[in-house]
């Protein structure tokens, strides 16, 4: 592989010099007239220095401003020939570069990671053909069916324009106002009110391509093709009431914890995955492969795990790198081809459109991030920040003082050609008939689920519809609710103190003022499938704790032994282990031992950690019990359903804190995850279930 490393500049050991090269003498102090006088207009060195600082922000993105992002490579399992001749796609021996920018899409760039909102995943795979992006989500499906709405999404979604508020927020009127008045909606709402939008990690979230694309193989042969990518971590949520606390504790959540795993080795790692779907089956299926918001049931169309990504290298610099990366839906390479998806085809247009705005000049490309490993060569030429230094004369084809170079490559030569659809139609200004079903996926979505699952579903409508001021768009939303499930429908009425009713006529609001709604009757399409195993959080894999972090609540006498083998044994199996105690520095273990304090309770959180471990030990018992933190700690923890592990003495930590009673209780699902006196292999069995989110169940915890 041609390694993407870009050019950096380390200024160790320099001395300073202004942006013309000339070195600085004094950095601390402004030209006056006089030491107590006024600045003088011509120290060009305070003004290059000032003015430069003036233009530092360029505009953020519009919508999935706030992103992290990292280096890693991409290689094939076996040819995929068969389907597309793209490539990267061939050679098993090939590694490809890559950089991915994960990102939430409606808050600002400074807002927090926990957002309740879709991810945004965006892989640029620097190919030998050329950049090809693959800009998707970490849901399978969109809101709308049409780019033309794009625009009255967003701005619905994002602050209400007289007050800017709510940052980085659904849970508002205008986002359920437009949601309530589009019904193709509901399928991706459902997603975005499950625990997919609030994960664990960036590394534990699914990929999707959302638009049905097409593979084109040697023989012109063509295949569509839906993309995923599946993590090897498996699918994690965290709990609302814990996202919440995170986003407060630690807004830097998700960044952090990708820029941690990546500088520690623990590099993230995913499957890519394909459905192809031959050409022939184009309308086998009860919803068209065009609609984007809706899914191939894996059921219907396995998906096929073809290759992996390892993301190995964290961005030397966030501004040069992850900020002016510039993705596009349209960087294909040729193998990969579009399909007429009505949403895809608007986006074809606006990712250029919106660098231009961004970035500030047509040359985005040349940015050392956007750059492709194989040389440009064509006639484009000139505009701001030009970088490349073409020469000769000729900026233009047909020509023959440069023997006709750049030349076009025939297509065994590697040139692009665009898939030959014929396409033989009027031309309209109208939604295609076979989008008009836009429940019967929403209602596989809730029906795949676990119950807890469900119940986080109907919290999340709760939560956000409570937000809501206008009773009027409640009540719209909870009959809109009915179409999909009726206890979910009546359960969110009862929070909302509303009863559900008849939905409006979905279709009214969909269509242009002269379009006759009864040629649009919505269908309800029975669903091939009645339950979708893959949608469902509860079937991730659960066989691993790496990367998870254990909090051990420790003070000074903690028990060495203890102590020493549950984080020998939980270091082995790849886990992190952070020490929380009463004060920052270093605490003394039981045979006199010096311990590292990770974080004090002021500054360390049961949120931000996947389990808890308390060691005994007289002494160190006895100082955390007279730590109301340290009880809050057990008790949030228990309220999150995470694992919580206590040996010896530690045991009266628990006993003193809620989750005490729940241990004596003699009741399996309130003791779900609860250990003591145990086996590291047992807590170790805990931890990688993630979550025991059957304590739900039971009466709720204060904390
Ligand atoms: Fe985007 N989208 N989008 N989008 N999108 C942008 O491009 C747009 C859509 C997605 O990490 C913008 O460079 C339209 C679907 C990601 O840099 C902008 C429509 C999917 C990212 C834009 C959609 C996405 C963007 C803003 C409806 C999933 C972040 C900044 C037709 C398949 C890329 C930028 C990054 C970013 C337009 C819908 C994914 C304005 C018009 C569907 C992951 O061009």
């Amino acid at each position: 592989m041609k390694k993407k490393k870009l050019d950096t500049t380390s200024d160790q050991g320099e001395f300073m010099t202004t942006n013309q090269g000339l070195k600085i003498n004094d950095d601390t102090n402004s030209l006056k007239a006089g030491a107590r006088g006024p600045s003088l207009l011509e120290d060009f060195i305070l003004r290059e220095k000032i003015t430069h600082f003036d233009h530092e922000r360029i505009p953020e993105r519009i919508v999935h401003a706030r992103g992290s992002g990292a280096h890693g490579y991409f290689q094939v399992y076996k040819s995929m020939a068969e389907y597309t001749k793209a490539g990267f796609l061939q050679d098993p021996s090939v590694k490809t570069p890559v950089f991915v920018r994960f990102s939430t899409v409606a808050g600002f760039r400074g807002s927090t990671d926990l957002a309740r909102d879709i991810r945004g995943f965006s892989v640029k795979f620097y190919t030998e053909e050329g950049n090809y992006d693959l800009v998707g989500n970490n849901v399978p499906v969109f809101f709308i069916q049409d780019a033309i709405k794009f625009p009255d999404l967003i701005h619905s979604v994002k602050p209400e324009p007289d007050n800017e508020i709510p940052q980085a927020a659904s849970a508002h009127d205008s986002f359920w106002d437009f949601i309530s008045l589009t019904p193709e909606s509901m399928h991706t709402i459902m997603w975005a009110m499950s625990d997919r939008a609030i994960p664990r990690s960036l590394r534990m979230i699914e990929g999707f391509g959302v638009h049905t694309f097409r593979f084109i193989n040697a023989k012109g042969k063509s295949f569509f093709v839906k993309f995923h990518w599946k993590p090897l971590l498996g699918v994690h949520s965290v709990a609302w009431d814990e996202a919440l606390k995170i986003s407060g504790k630690d807004p830097d959540f998700h960044r952090r914890d990708l820029h941690d795993a990546i500088e520690s080795g623990a590099f993230p790692e995913w499957e890519f995955g394909v459905q192809i779907i031959p050409q022939e089956d184009e309308h086998k299926f009860g919803f068209d492969l065009l609609d984007p918001t809706k899914l191939i049931p894996e059921e219907l169309v396995p998906v096929q795990r073809i290759g992996k990504m390892v993301l190995d290298r964290n961005p030397d610099n966030f501004f040069a790198e992850v900020e002016q990366v510039a993705f596009h839906p349209g960087h294909l390479v040729p193998g990969i081809d579009f399909t007429n998806d009505p949403l895809l085809q608007g986006r074809l247009f606006s990712y250029t459109d919106t660098q231009l705005s961004r970035l500030g000049s047509p040359n985005f490309h040349e940015i050392p991030i956007n750059r492709s490993v194989n040389t440009v060569h064509n006639n484009q030429r000139d505009g701001h920040m030009r970088q490349q230094i073409n020469v000769g004369k000729s900026s233009y084809h047909p020509n023959s003082i440069a023997d006709g170079s750049p030349a076009q490559a025939k297509i065994a030569e590697g040139g692009f050609s665009s898939y030959e659809e014929r396409i033989d139609a009027h031309k309209v200004r109208a939604r295609s008939k076979s989008f008009m079903d836009f429940f019967s996926q929403a209602t596989l979505f809730y029906n795949s689920q676990s119950e807890p699952e469900q119940n986080h579903i109907a919290d999340a409508f709760k939560f956000e519809l409570g937000k809501v001021e206008s009773v009027e768009i409640r009540q719209r939303m909870v009959n809109l609710l009915t179409q999909v499930s009726i206890p979910l429908a009546n359960a969110v009425a009862e929070s909302l103190g509303l009863k559900a009713g008849k939905p409006i006529e979905p279709i009214n609001h969909i269509l242009g003022a002269d379009a006759n709604p009864a040629d649009y009757k919505p269908i309800k399409v029975k669903s091939e499938v009645e339950k979708s195993s893959a949608l469902s959080m509860a079937n991730a894999s659960k066989d691993s704790i790496k990367t998870r972090q254990i909090a051990f609540l420790a003070a000074d006498g903690v028990d060495a032994s203890d102590f020493g083998n549950m984080k020998k044994a939980l270091l082995a199996a790849g886990a992190v282990v952070k020490v929380v105690a009463p004060k920052n520095g270093t605490l003394k273990d039981s045979a006199s031992k010096e311990i590292k304090i990770d974080m004090s309770f002021l500054t360390g959180t049961s949120v931000v950690f996947d389990a808890i471990y308390v060691p005994g030990g007289e002494k160190s018992i006895k100082a955390l019990l007279s730590e109301p933190d340290a009880i809050h700690f057990i008790n949030e923890a228990y309220k999150h359903c995470k694992a919580i592990a206590a040996t010896g003495k530690g045991i009266e930590l628990i006993n003193q804190s809620y989750v005490g009673a729940k241990l004596k209780s003699g009741d399996a699902d309130a003791k779900a995850g609860l250990l003591t006196d145990l086996k590291p292999e047992a807590f170790i069995k805990a931890i990688a279930q993630h979550r025991f989110w059957i304590r739900e169940k039971k009466d709720k915890i204060p904390a």
